[in-house]
């Protein structure tokens, strides 16, 4: 290692290697549960929650550190309208001409359309943008590496968090989304990654009768 300023690692909590196997279990049992959600109620949520969520999508690691990640958190009606309209813009042309058929046949267990009443029902909308390059002073571009990954990364704690605290969630991309950058006075170095839908489910949400990849499926041992 190249001489640093560093400071102690405090954070580590040594644990018996039974606890640490039934901590994983449990946290497994609560991540199980998760399903996303695609009809939600209209019940109000403390943003403070959103708040705690999103600093701890805060805490993801990064490509050389460098937090390439913004959250923009909609709750006003106009604004969740003007999104729902620029969205469902994109989505029909999405279903109704530029999709394939192939990707419209392997969305068909879905039941996915353009129609999408939970961009106004559901409290927040969080729009998640990941920073491609910096601008320096004499407006040249420098690149930030692995800024994808690292936003993707992020999302996934985002996505845990708030399934942690009680919420369900929906992963949403209309694509292309660069309507975003507009709605949301962002500027050009960031890109649209992806909105996560977040609220309380609605009494009568129902999800498709899908299955998660058995273990033997996705984990290979050498
Ligand atoms: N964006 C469209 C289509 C869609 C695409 C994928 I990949 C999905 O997992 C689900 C839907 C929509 O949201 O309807």
């Amino acid at each position: 290692m190249k001489n640093i300023k560093t400071i102690p690692f405090a954070g580590f909590v040594k644990l018996s290697e039974d606890e640490m196997i039934e901590r994983s279990q449990e946290f497994y049992n609560l991540l199980n549960k998760r399903r996303t959600i695609r009809q939600f109620s209209e019940k109000q949520v403390p943003f403070e929650l959103i708040k705690n969520c999103i600093k701890t999508a805060g805490t993801a690691p990064s490509g050389a550190n460098l937090q390439p990640w913004h959250f923009v958190v909609v709750s006003n009606p106009e604004t969740k309208k003007r999104i729902r309209e620029g969205a469902e813009k994109e989505e029909r042309e999405f279903y109704d001409k530029r999709a394939p058929k192939e990707w419209l046949d392997i969305l068909e267990p879905l039941g996915t359309d353009a129609n999408k009443p939970f961009w106004e029902t559901a409290p927040y909308l969080i729009a998640i943008f990941a920073r491609r390059y910096e601008l320096t002073a004499d407006s040249k571009q420098t690149k930030i590496y692995y800024s994808q990954e690292s936003v993707g990364i992020a999302t996934g704690l985002l996505i845990t968090a708030i399934h942690n605290a009680g919420l369900v969630s929906l992963t949403h991309t209309p694509s292309p989304m660069g309507f975003l950058n507009r709605i949301l006075k962002r500027p050009q170095n960031e890109k649209p990654f992806l909105i996560l839908v977040v609220g309380y489910p609605a009494e009568s949400a129902e999800v498709p009768d899908i299955k998660r990849k058995k273990l033997e499926e996705i984990i290979s041992r050498l």
